[in-house]
């Protein structure tokens, strides 16, 4: 019995912050997997998420079960649609994408996926994810067909994130989108985290350790980097 979502309760409740390195399945150069184990486990990564907007490889499997070897994270699948399930994995965040109104990415790849769900022993994490407006378009806006949130309304991030949470999601995700040129704004991040219960995720376009502090003092429980790392390995370490 896994108990992941537990664990994050239980350090949002000692104000103690966590971080996610996302590991993106096309991107992993496999000659380099050694150095990647290295610099994850000399990291303050307290989770791995696996995913990406379109993976393409079908080495999901064999890149977990590589990682379970030598890292001692859980390992959280953050699937762009079904095909990204792995039940090598120790849990899934089962996203519904309630900042769009695209029906494909609020109700109908979960549907496609309850059943695969159910004969696997991930733990399944409902998610509210929110893709917010961050410069230019990104693969999750490109690939979703949905238009992210105004930066600048604040009133409907938050409207959207507590919509979320009373329809039962257990944590919220606030996504500028992979390698986005603007972060989610600080204000944002206050805001929500202020009149919400849950823990808060954000991710997308963080590109060093002062915006990840910044990022969680504003309220984030879990920050997300993804290509950061993956462009500098030692982005950590510096
Ligand atoms: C994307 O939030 C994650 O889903 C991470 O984004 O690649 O910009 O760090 P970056």
């Amino acid at each position: 019995m896994k108990n992941i979502y537990k664990e994050i309760i239980q350090s949002k409740n000692k104000a103690k912050k966590l971080l996610a390195i996302l590991l993106d399945p096309d991107k992993v150069i496999w000659e380099d997997f050694e150095l990647l184990v290295v610099k994850i486990n000399q990291s303050p990564a307290t989770h791995i998420f696996i995913g990406g907007s379109q993976v393409k490889t079908n080495r999901i499997d064999e890149l977990i079960s590589r990682l379970k070897q030598k890292v001692k994270l859980p390992l959280v699948l953050f699937p762009g649609n079904p095909s990204q399930i792995s039940n090598e994995a120790d849990a899934i965040l089962f996203l519904s994408l309630i900042s769009g109104r695209n029906p494909d990415y609020l109700i109908d790849h979960q549907v496609k996926a309850a059943g695969i769900l159910k004969a696997t022993q991930l733990e399944v994490i409902s998610t509210g994810y929110m893709l917010i407006e961050s410069g230019t378009e990104t693969a999750v806006e490109r690939v979703s067909k949905t238009k992210p949130l105004s930066r600048n309304n604040l009133e409907l991030a938050l409207a959207t994130a507590q919509a979320g949470e009373m329809l039962g999601s257990k944590l919220i995700y606030l996504e500028a989108g992979s390698g986005a040129k603007l972060a989610v704004p600080t204000e944002m991040i206050e805001l929500i985290a202020q009149n919400l219960e849950i823990p808060l995720i954000v991710g997308g376009g963080i590109v060093d350790l002062h915006e990840i502090k910044k990022a969680h003092d504003a309220g984030a429980d879990l920050v997300v980097i993804g290509t950061a790392f993956e462009n500098d390995l030692d982005f950590f370490i510096k």
